[in-house]
């Protein structure tokens, strides 16, 4: 089975003696005619093209390739599928659509198997039967600390979608800049978005070292782009905007949303900044109201990140408005004053129906109902976020952290956070639940992601070399049942993933590097 290079290993697959070999007109079938239908369809004729330079007809009835969604069927699962390659030709059978498109991504994947042995337009023949482990597979880039272009949160997006990944959590505002085009309040974008400098460097160099100005941002019309084309592959973005912390570039552009009222810049710096929204001015929140009204009307994601991380509290214990808040609203402390803002935005989100995710800080004071939890900090406040009967997202940074050292030989890597490594095998071993969560409870984790922050990360490149391949391994822990997995075999099926990123151009880190 090994040799088929299945990424993701399916949940099950059969091998069967033969093959089956594309004629020159190849051709499918499909029994629905929904745009999502056709976005599958295209996929499928983008591998015959690619593969074969074929191109593929849909046609009526008996056909190559038979793609059947079965609705009323409850034998496959949702986002699972069963692909039956035979002499006789291709079928997959779904519950979804989804289920179809990653059908097709297995076939794709099965073509590069048949190319490997030599077998020009052939498949082997297989029966697989498959289904994902979890709900979230998600992968997170930071486009905050350095600014990526559309183009390349495109190709980011297929390499999500060729994992069977279906979540781009895509972090949008950060201290150091703030990336998504608000109508309301351009100056996020005409101040937010540019910096002066950027500190490079060891965090431990001193002096520190200042490099050139940066900046960017996507504009409304960019953002639906790139919605409509993680949709048509399957995959949802959840967008995030912080608060109240990590939005100085925001407190750049509208200072009198701060506790000071500044002036700020756009911060060079990579560490984390004192400067938060102020929980005691009603204008933080009419403007956080605004700012959420667009990003609901550009997102049909059910989540939206809040971020909540790391947020400094000291300006809020020296600010009157802030202080005055605490003891309008009872609340006993600052985490109190945290968690009642959190509860304000909740608010605003459940009028555009949209759920409430947010960093495992969203804890501290007092959880929202109905929040979920991104757990990072470890997966304690994952565990406790679950057994309270809140969803969770788990991504420590034990296994999960795509900025970390790929390797304990950090020398012969490019710069990040001296003393933190994080391994492809160590990426491999992530068991997203819990024995500490209740039997009962289990299902409130749903799933895990990997997380790219950008602080040392400023080219594509780079991204894709801290990305590859630890996204696919992170991509099998979230699909694969954990009784199948094994590290051998993961890097066995791994070195034929290679060769289709080789032909895709896309940048990775060598499995095993040249010794000296
Ligand atoms: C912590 S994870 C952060 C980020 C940093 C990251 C670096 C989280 C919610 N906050 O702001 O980029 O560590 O690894």
């Amino acid at each position: 089975m090994e040799q088929l290079g299945l990424v993701p290993l399916p949940a099950r697959q059969e091998a069967r003696e033969g093959l089956y070999e594309f004629g020159d007109d190849p051709t499918c079938s499909i029994n629905v005619q929904t745009p999502e239908a056709k976005h599958a369809v295209a996929r499928l004729a983008a591998e015959l093209e690619s593969h074969y330079g074929l191109t593929l007809r849909v046609a009526d009835g008996l056909s190559d390739i038979r793609l059947h969604v079965q609705t009323n069927e409850s034998t496959v699962s949702t986002e699972g599928y069963r692909l039956d390659v035979s002499r006789a030709g291709v079928s997959i059978e779904a519950a979804d659509v989804a289920g179809i498109f990653y059908g097709i991504v297995t076939l794709g994947q099965l073509m590069d198997a048949g190319e490997r042995l030599g077998q020009r337009r052939s498949v082997p023949s297989v029966y697989v039967e498959d289904a994902p482990c979890y709900r979230w597979r998600g992968m997170m880039l930071d486009v905050g600390r350095h600014f990526f272009p559309v183009s390349f949160i495109k190709s980011y997006i297929d390499l999500i979608a060729l994992h069977k990944m279906n979540t781009f959590h895509w972090h949008l505002t950060e201290d150091t800049g703030w990336r998504l085009e608000i109508k309301k309040y351009p100056r996020l974008t005409e101040v937010g978005a540019w910096r002066s400098a950027t500190m490079v460097g060891s965090r431990r160099d001193e002096p520190r070292r200042l490099d050139v100005p940066h900046g960017g941002f996507y504009t409304q019309e960019q953002v639906r782009e790139v919605v409509q084309y993680a949709a048509s592959r399957f995959v949802s973005v959840v967008p995030e905007i912080e608060m109240p912390g990590h939005c100085v570039a925001a407190l750049a552009a509208y200072p009198e949303l701060s506790c000071t009222g500044g002036p700020f810049e756009v911060s060079p710096s990579l560490s984390i900044q004192k400067d938060v929204y102020c929980a005691g001015n009603p204008k933080t929140f009419e403007f956080l109201e605004h700012v959420l009204d667009e990003v609901a009307s550009l997102f049909p994601s059910a989540y939206v990140h809040i971020g909540g991380d790391e947020c400094p509290k000291d300006r809020w214990r020296a600010h009157d408005l802030d202080q005055q808040r605490m003891a309008s609203e009872a609340l006993a402390d600052e985490d109190e004053l945290q968690s009642w803002f959190i509860r304000q935005i909740a608010s605003v989100l459940g009028a555009h129906n949209r759920r409430l995710i947010g960093w495992d800080e969203i804890l501290e004071g007092g959880l929202v109902p109905d929040a979920t939890v991104m757990s990072w900090r470890g997966v304690g406040g994952g565990v406790a976020a679950a057994n309270a009967g809140h969803d969770v997202v788990m991504t420590p940074t034990s296994h999960c952290y795509f900025d970390f050292y790929q390797s304990e030989l950090t020398a012969e890597e490019p710069l990040s956070w001296e003393g933190r490594v994080l391994t492809l095998e160590q990426v491999y071993g992530f068991v997203p639940t819990s024995p500490e969560i209740d039997a009962d409870k289990v299902h409130h984790v749903l799933g895990g992601q990997g997380n790219v922050w950008t602080e040392f990360i400023p080219t594509m490149d780079h991204v894709e070399y801290m990305s590859l391949p630890r996204m696919s391994a992170m991509a099998e822990a979230l699909w694969t049942p954990a009784d199948l997995r094994a590290y051998e075999g993961f890097l066995h099926r791994l070195e034929m993933q290679l060769e289709r990123w080789d032909r895709m151009g896309v940048n990775y880190r060598r499995l095993s590097k040249p010794a000296g």
